[in-house]
């Protein structure tokens, strides 16, 4: 229809079929056509074919004719020659210009019939009734196709053909754009398009839309948010403006700046601050701007002897908060001195910082001291505004006289058919000067039905008049100005049949209340000035235990010698020995980076089947719950005993999850001195840590068992053991920060293996754990003093505790610094002081344990290091032979006490000693409190 001139078409015949004709159409316009009229001949066969129609991509595309056809019966005169119809075929054809018609190459569509025919043709009144016939074709296989028009004998007009294919049109649906799409080959096919986000905008679900036959989008999927910022317009993404924003792109739309912030360009994810007001990391953008709270108010304090009761009203300004939280500050003023001494820690279970209440109790202050407390007001903004002390309050107070403490140790000597001799110590808190002590005793059998009183000065009393062979129970109690406090514990002693005098006491219970005296004689007498040295002295030829003790009491001195063997170091430092670093060792990965705590566990730990655990009995108690033995029989593994540790009902979401921490960890390591762990159980309750069993139990107990039993080799390849399984752990970048001999379990081949990974994390949570009462969970006589001032946890503090659990092995197992308080063991290892060696140790372990000991934590020596001075050692049992507290030729029984003083630089208490009785060593392992 719009072609201007001729359109050349083939025809067939070429003469006497179709032929091109101008003809006017309904409005008058000259228009080309196609026509034949060979209605009163037989047989017709006339062929029209059209040009090469490119495909361009289309898959099914859409014939359109319009064309006249004569009635036949308005054609005068026609036989049955006359035809209604014409057919439409195709075929497709990568040839653009084939020459001729191959009739039999053509597919046919269809025969295509005039919906209107005209009986008459009315040039006058340009009567043209037009048939427009619509039909599709696929055509998949060729770059283009011809089509062709086949007449049998009608009379036809073609008036227009018109080839076109469907396509989904460009559209922008959820904020995707989908691109202008060719529909599909079958007239049911669908065709599937990804749509991509508009500019400023993300992902939310991939955006999917399907392509029907009919070029009509279907059923849209997933679709694009506009980018933190943005917001929907229109189908496309607009920035806020500004005093607006928009920090999340699920968040619905721009919103206004909440309170007391601004946003001055387009497109703000948040707003800023107005000066003077803070956001905390925690605060959500929609939060209103914050400040810092004000001082607390009308702070006042309430002394009960040594107890201050502390209460205050809230801020006056919250700053538009809800977090105040409060923080106690004690200051000691000490008389005499100039201000302060300094900030102390609040005494046990008061936490320092971060509370919630207005009200709190300190005790256990000492008594009539001067104190200054102050409250610090904080919230969720004070850090961030560098808010400092301007928001405090502080009050001073001085406490009360109190009664003194209990009484906590007593002792017997002396004992006799009808008396013995008391002794105690002066209570840890006498909260003044003691005037007197009481001594209440009674027969155990006649409860308190009938008891005596005694009263003295000192601390120790004869109590005579006793019964025979009979369990009496004693308490003591002192007296200051403020009246008595409370009495001991009961402590009970038996008077014997007659004969020589003994006390029934176990051995470490002597040794320690003799440690105990001397310790508390020299205070006493230097003013608190006991002291720890390289013990290098004698022990005579006493049966073990006697040499023992005489040995503690030699630990004791207030000497300090150099190092008797400085050889550990250099054997440390010889290039042979030091071993290399192993590259690409695995990192251990700590469990609380995950999110999920069931992922790490799933990751690290096997899950057991609970059906294969048989539990035989309990073993003891664990942080969580009971430790079980019993045995695992896993599939397709033969039997094995394990250990069982469970996590008792009623746990916390932070229980759970620091319970299964240790299994994620455990499960980690795998190295014959690191406690194996076979799995846990975790679907099923109550969960369970599934682990190998230790016959022995832990080395600590053990070794107190079998005190004096083991050979130098034997100890030294326990303590080999340990040492590797630390190396180990430090190659991990691991820190294990409780290495204690209670952490070590033994099996029945004396194996050692580290045990016990729960520790690590209590202590980081906290920033400020250093500072408050937390500091009660560090294993304070285990630890480096770098990791008890500022928890500097590092495998040089990890050093440090293996040197005391050198020293708790080399001892079998006793109680580092003995019955020292914590606060005296971090006093006195400040001073310089170290533990000595304990008896019998070779000089060359003492050494090690020094080294362990130094101050300086990059001068301690390395896991390795020590694992290869061990391996040395037990190579050469030689070296292990020098004991310092036995040097051979000093071992005969007639040394005098004179000899052994001198050697031990305490020459000076000789004449104190020997007007007290004691000239003998004989006589000194007799020492008693008078
Ligand atoms: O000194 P024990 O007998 O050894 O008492 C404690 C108790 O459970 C609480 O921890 C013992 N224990 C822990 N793990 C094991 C284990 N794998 N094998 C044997 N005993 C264990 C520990």
């Amino acid at each position: 229809r719009t072609v201007p001139g001729e359109l050349k078409w083939a025809a067939s015949p070429s003469e006497g079929g179709w032929e091109e004709v101008s003809i006017m159409d309904e409005k008058n316009i000259p228009i080309r056509t196609y026509q034949v009229c060979n209605v009163l001949e037989p047989n017709q066969n006339n062929w029209l074919r059209t040009d090469w129609i490119p495909r361009s991509g289309a898959q099914r595309v859409y014939v359109e004719v319009k064309f006249t056809l004569r009635d036949c019966n308005s054609l005068p005169g026609v036989t049955g020659t006359c035809k209604e119809t014409f057919n439409l075929y195709y075929h497709e054809s990568n040839e653009d210009r084939e020459s001729y018609i191959k009739e039999n190459s053509f597919i046919k569509v269809d025969t295509v019939a005039a919906d209107e025919s005209f009986t008459q043709v009315d040039v006058g009144d340009r009567i043209m009734k037009l048939n427009t016939e619509v039909r599709d074709v696929k055509v998949t296989t060729r770059k283009g196709f011809y089509l062709a028009f086949q007449d049998v004998g009608a009379c036809i007009a073609l008036v227009s053909v018109r080839v076109f294919y469907k396509t989904c049109p460009l559209t922008v649906r959820n904020l995707a754009t989908f691109p202008d799409t060719i529909t599909g080959a079958d007239t049911s096919s669908l065709v599937e398009v990804r749509g991509s986000c508009v500019n400023q905008s993300e992902e939310r679900e991939e955006p999917k839309m399907y392509c029907g036959a009919d070029g009509e989008w279907l059923v849209p999927i997933g679709g694009c948010l506009c980018n933190p910022g943005y917001e929907e317009k229109g189908g496309a993404c607009k920035a806020c403006s500004a005093g607006f924003y928009k920090a999340k792109s699920t968040d619905p739309g721009c919103a206004k700046c909440p309170p007391h912030s601004h946003s001055l360009r387009d497109g703000a994810t948040v707003c800023d601050c107005h000066s003077g007001f803070f956001r905390a990391d925690s605060d959500p953008p929609s939060m209103a701007c914050t400040q810092p709270p004000s001082a607390p108010q009308q702070l006042i304090s309430v002394v009960n002897e040594t107890s201050v009761v502390l209460e205050w009203a809230p801020p006056h300004r919250l700053g538009g908060r809800s977090d105040t939280s409060y923080s106690l500050e004690c200051l000691i003023c000490q008389t005499g001195s100039h201000g302060h001494t300094g900030v102390r820690a609040l005494p046990r279970n008061h936490s320092i910082a971060g509370l919630k209440t207005t009200r709190v109790v300190v005790s256990e202050l000492r008594a009539h001291t001067h104190y200054t407390f102050i409250v610090h007001a904080r919230n969720g903004v004070s850090q961030a505004s560098g808010a400092g002390a301007a928001q405090s309050v502080s009050v001073s107070v001085t406490t009360n006289q109190a009664t003194p403490s209990p009484v906590s140790f007593i002792q017997a000597t002396d004992v006799t058919r009808h008396s013995l001799s008391l002794s105690w110590q002066q209570p840890d808190r006498p909260n003044g000067v003691i005037l007197e002590y009481e001594v209440k005793f009674y027969e155990k059998d006649q409860r308190e039905r009938s008891y005596r009183i005694m009263r003295t000065f000192s601390r120790s009393v004869d109590v005579t008049g006793l019964n025979p062979l009979t369990v009496y129970v004693f308490h003591v109690r002192a007296r200051t100005a403020a009246g008595y406090g409370e009495f001991s514990t009961p402590f009970e002693f038996s008077t014997n049949s007659g004969g020589a005098s003994t006390v029934k006491q176990s051995r470490t219970q002597r040794r320690r209340n003799i440690l105990t005296q001397v310790l508390h004689k020299n205070i006493r007498t230097h003013g608190c000035c006991f002291s720890f040295s390289s013990f290098r002295s004698t022990c005579t030829s006493y049966m073990h235990t006697a040499k023992r003790h005489l040995h503690n009491i030699c630990s004791y001195t207030t000497i300090s010698h150099p190092p008797l063997h400085p050889s550990f170091s250099s054997l440390v430092s010889s290039p042979a020995l030091a071993s290399p670093t192993v590259a690409g060792v695995k990192i251990y990965v700590d469990p609380f980076t995950y999110e999920d705590p069931d992922q790490a566990i799933h990751e690290f730990a096997k899950e057991i089947d609970v059906s294969c655990i048989h539990i035989e009995k309990v073993i003891g108690m664990g942080e969580f719950g009971e430790v079980c033995s019993g045995r695992l029989r896993a599939q397709g593994k033969r039997e094995i005993y394990v250990a069982i540790k469970s996590l008792k009902a009623g746990y916390s979401d932070k229980q759970r999850r620091d319970f299964l921490s240790e299994a994620s960890i455990m499960g980690q390591f795998d190295h014959p001195n690191i406690i194996r762990l076979e799995g846990v159980v975790t679907r099923c309750k109550p969960l369970m840590i599934i682990t190998e069993y230790m016959e022995n139990g832990s080395l600590d107990a053990f070794l107190r068992k079998h005190d004096g039993q083991f050979t130098v080799i034997q100890l030294v390849g326990m303590l080999r053991g340990i040492a590797s399984g630390m190396k180990y752990l430090s190659d991990m970048n691991y820190v294990h920060r409780d290495l204690a001999a209670r952490n070590i379990l033994v099996n029945s081949n004396l194996v050692c293996k580290v045990s016990d990974f729960g520790l690590s994390r209590v202590l980081e949570d906290d920033p400020e754990a250093a500072y408050t009462t937390r500091v009660r969970h560090i294993p304070i006589r285990w630890t480096a003093p770098e990791a008890i001032a500022y928890r500097k946890f590092t495998t040089a503090s990890d050093v440090w505790s293996y040197g005391i659990v050198m020293w708790e092995v080399v001892s079998y197992g006793e109680r580092p610094y003995w019955d020292m308080n914590n606060q005296d063991v971090i006093k006195a290892i400040e001073e310089g002081y170290r533990l000595p060696a304990p008896m019998d140790c070779p000089v060359v372990l003492h050494q090690l344990m020094l080294d362990c000991w130094e101050r300086d934590r990059a001068e301690r020596p390395t896991f390795s290091q020590i694992l290869n001075m061990l391996d040395k050692l037990i190579r050469n049992p030689g070296t292990l032979q020098v004991c310092v507290s036995v040097i051979p030729e000093m071992c005969v029984p007639e040394w005098s006490l004179c000899e052994w003083l001198q050697s031990i630089g305490l020459e000076r208490y000789r004449d104190t000693l020997a007007a007290a009785g004691y000239t003998s060593l004989d006589s000194l392992l007799a020492l008693t409190h008078q």
